[in-house]
């Protein structure tokens, strides 16, 4: 009954869990052995631990399969308003902890696995997380389906099945070497291929106009096709029976190709041209900004948006009539990687199903909504028209008349105001003619959202006035948000044990009720146990650390975290310009190494692997780590850590063992950050600019348990147009300069200058992200942060307060932002 279901009485969504054949110890035991013998085919006795991690994962699945089914019948025949979330990447993390914890079957298949004399810890480490996707983007996207399949709401997410996801990192004399990250060697126990479910996805070729009974129509004659195979995965919802869809696009060359084979005798040719098919979905770009513009990259766009429109026509719309699409469907596009999706739409109205232009115009534009992820200039997407139109001849014409008609409605609005028609232009003429992806996106969009306030009030002022003017209304804000089931729940179950214990279970699906520990933060006996528990995951976290890297960790240091993509603007450099400082003041004997709170520095990062200064940044702080931990004048007091190939698995370690987290971008820079959020909630304290999601993390803890620093964007706007000179600053400040000069002098090097030299002449007559702006500020914040923490029992209240005050970064309330504001798709109870 509801009232003993672990989501409580009063949540609305609570079910009385469901029996089945792995409910009860002995059955889960049964199922489990007859999976590794009937699928793995193999006895218990002969059993690898692969085999055991798949059996293991095939009993939680078997669990889930029945609940599934329902939720899919029940779709088809209720025929709700759904998402399709459109996202070329999901970093979905391990997934055997999390379906177990969806399906309450955690504490059951513990015990039966110890009843069959296995360490399900074994099985757990057995598993290779599925890193597809580059960061917070990709991260938000996982987090999302998470939270809507927890509220019920129906989602299919389409995306594509990488065969190699971000590389995996690897240090070669502190220098970042890639290696393929080949996720499916062993295989994956959680995916369900459907090749008889395959669409096929036309490329290249021309188009033409013929004549169809009177009616002058358009059509396009491709080059060339590929099949797009689909791999669905479980999305569970968190203890509610709901079960959504992972739909993960996979590339195969199509009988055509075969054909070749057979016409033409070239067999070289025939499984090279195999090859090129398959390339599509064969590797994930590395490229967390700037985006390349690579044909592949183009093909792999087309490839997933083509597929998951014809899927959806197909499977869910059916027979119903075209004209209902807006009452079935939003398509969420996270960020321009799907917008190749709205030209394509256009195409199937007009080309296929014969619809005239503004009726499928009509439709089109009240499908899709648009997220944008950045507002950095050179992140904002564009295609050469030359390369469009090369592969997606048909969608160039389209763009254009979408282009021409939109120009035509801003002239009837503002008159021939040349200079206003070419900044809203869908083409850009310079440098070389192309489509600007988030202006199709903005046209075409019912909605456009920043991910935090600040992110999306520049965007909507200063990155597109123009269509904010044109488009009143259309511009929005949904604030990032994180999971709370695999972020604390499962990262944290010592934080969440002792939440629980306090304010009942209802905090997982409601993270607002974490307000209720406020008081607690007044209670010295819960402020003990909330700082066991952060000891006990900083002694968890050294486990982790001394298996995987051999790092030996201090006892008793604040850590002190900086775990986010590699980027100039997210500052790094200035990171590192504070422990060298450090270094330097205790080295040269200008400061007492007794005098500092001991820290150990912790960073995780991956750099682009074409983005040569931010390799060159790891280089230096691996350099920097290495000398530094050397040397015995600071031991015991400084301690620089990098472990490599930071992941989801890993930041599931570090981040409840954080005391704090930096979050020190350049302000107007870092559109939201989510990483921000996971370590509050994990009662970190952070350090930070008023930058993205920051901005709002400190309005909700509070001045007094967040400490900021640097400028504000405005003033960072003022500091560039009075012209920023950052040798002022270095000449201004002895500590900068020490620490600068010691960088230059080769001591992190072996006396060899050359090799940090590009690092420190691009801080001093460059530095586009203004590190040497705040440096000073920043070291300030750092002493304050060195002082309080000194006071443990009153930073440990400050700790909880976080936590108590972060509920609204939920993406629950994310989804529901999304589903008030932008989709109108209420859950199906
Ligand atoms: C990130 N973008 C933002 N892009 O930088 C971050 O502030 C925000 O919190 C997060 O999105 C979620 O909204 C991001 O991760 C990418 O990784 C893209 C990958 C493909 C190429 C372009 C960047």
């Amino acid at each position: 009954s509801p009232a003993t279901h672990p989501l409580g009485a009063t949540h609305p969504l609570a079910l009385a869990p469901v029996t089945g054949p792995a409910s009860s110890v002995d059955g889960f035991v049964r199922q489990f052995l007859r999976n590794l013998n009937y699928e793995r085919g193999v006895p218990l006795s002969a059993s690898s631990v692969n085999d055991r991690y798949f059996a293991l994962a095939m009993t939680v699945r078997d669990y889930l399969m029945a609940r599934w089914l329902e939720d899919l019948r029940r779709q088809r025949e209720t025929k709700p308003k759904g998402v399709c979330y459109l996202s070329a990447e999901y970093l979905l993390g391990r997934q055997l902890d999390n379906n177990l914890l969806a399906s309450g079957l955690g504490e059951i298949a513990t015990e039966a696995m110890a009843q069959c004399g296995i360490d399900i810890d074994e099985m757990r480490a057995q598993e290779v997380e599925p890193g597809l996707g580059n960061g917070g983007l990709g991260r938000l996207a996982a987090c999302f389906i998470d939270s809507l399949a927890t509220m019920s709401v129906p989602n299919v997410g389409y995306g594509i099945r990488y065969e190699y996801g971000i590389f995996r990192q690897t240090f070669v004399d502190g220098q970042q070497v890639e290696q393929p990250d080949a996720w499916l060697t062993l295989g994956s126990p959680w995916e369900f291929p459907h090749p008889e479910g395959a669409r096929k996805v036309a490329f290249g070729g021309h188009t033409e106009t013929y004549d169809d009974g009177g009616v002058t129509r358009s059509r396009w004659v491709p080059g060339w096709h590929v099949q797009a195979v689909p791999y669905n995965y479980m999305v569970p919802g968190y203890l509610n029976g709901r079960v959504n869809t992972l739909r993960l696009w996979s590339a195969v060359a199509t009988d055509a190709f075969d054909l070749r084979i057979f016409n033409s005798g070239d067999y070289e040719e025939a499984v090279r041209a195999q090859t090129f098919a398959e390339n599509i979905s064969k590797v994930l770009y590395p490229e967390d900004s700037t985006p390349q513009g690579k044909e592949l990259r183009l093909q792999q766009q087309y490839f997933f948006v083509a597929a998951s429109i014809s899927d959806f026509l197909a499977t869910t719309l059916g027979d119903d009539d075209i004209a209902t699409l807006p009452d079935r469907v939003i398509f969420q596009l996270n960020d321009t990687h799907p917008v190749i999706a709205v030209p394509e739409l256009m195409r199937v109205l007009v080309d296929e199903r014969h619809l005239e232009w503004d009726a499928a115009w009509e439709i089109t534009k009240q499908c899709f909504a648009y997220t944008c992820h950045t507002l950095l200039p050179e992140a904002l997407e564009v295609w050469s028209v030359d390369l469009l139109g090369r592969l997606l001849p048909r969608h160039l014409e389209i763009i254009y008349r979408i282009n021409d008609d939109f120009l035509d409605e801003v002239r009837e609005r503002f008159g021939d105001d040349e200079m206003r028609i070419r900044n809203m232009s869908i083409i850009s003429e310079f440098p070389e003619r192309s489509v600007r992806m988030a202006y199709l996106a903005t046209v075409a969009g019912s909605k456009v959202n920043g991910v935090a306030e600040l992110h999306s009030q520049l965007l909507r002022d200063k990155v597109l006035p123009d269509f904010n003017e044109f488009f009143p209304g259309k511009f929005t804000n949904v604030t990032n948000g994180i999971t709370p089931r695999r972020f604390v729940r499962l990262a944290n179950p010592g934080l969440s044990e002792l939440i629980t214990e306090a304010i009942g279970t209802g905090w997982l699906t409601d993270l607002e009720r974490l307000r209720e520990l406020e008081s607690y933060a007044e209670n010295p006996d819960f402020r003990a146990a909330f700082g066991e528990v952060k000891a006990a995951n900083k002694r968890r976290l050294n486990e982790v650390l001394f298996e995987r890297d051999g790092f030996e960790v201090s006892d008793g240091h604040m850590l002190d975290v900086m775990v986010k993509r590699l980027h100039e603007y997210k500052r790094q450099m200035l990171k590192v310009l504070h422990i060298v400082t450090q270094y330097e003041s205790i080295t040269s004997g200008r400061v007492e190494a007794a005098d500092i709170q001991p820290r150990t520095f912790i960073f995780g990062a991956k750099a682009a692997p074409g983005y040569a200064m931010a390799k060159r940044i790891i280089h230096l702080v691996n350099a920097v780590g290495s000398v530094v931990n050397a040397d015995p004048r600071v031991e015991g007091r400084l301690k620089v850590l990098f472990p490599p190939n930071y992941n989801v698995t890993l930041a599931e370690r570090v981040i409840p063992a954080a005391d704090l987290s930096e979050q020190i971008s350049l302000a107007g820079k870092e559109a939201s950050g989510t990483g921000n959020m996971k370590f509050a909630l994990n009662g970190a304290l952070t350090i930070g600019t008023d930058d993205g999601a920051n901005v709002e993390i400190r309005e909700l803890v509070g001045d007094d348990n967040f400490f900021l620093f640097g400028m504000s964007e405005p003033q960072v706007e003022d500091l560039w147009a009075a012209g920023y000179k950052p040798a002022d600053f270095y000449q201004a400040d002895d500590n900068l300069r020490r620490a600068m000069d010691l960088i230059a002098s080769g001591a992190f090097s072996d006396g060899d200058k050359s090799v940090f030299e590009p690092i420190v002449s691009n801080l001093l007559y460059d530095d586009r992200f203004m590190v040497l702006a705040d440096y000073s500020s920043y070291i300030a914040a750092q002493a304050r942060v060195d002082a309080a923490y000194a006071d443990t029992d009153a930073w440990t209240r400050s700790a909880i307060l976080n936590v108590a005050r972060c509920g609204f970064f939920s993406s629950d309330r994310s989804m529901r932002d999304y589903i008030d504001r932008i989709w109108h798709t209420p859950p199906m109870l």
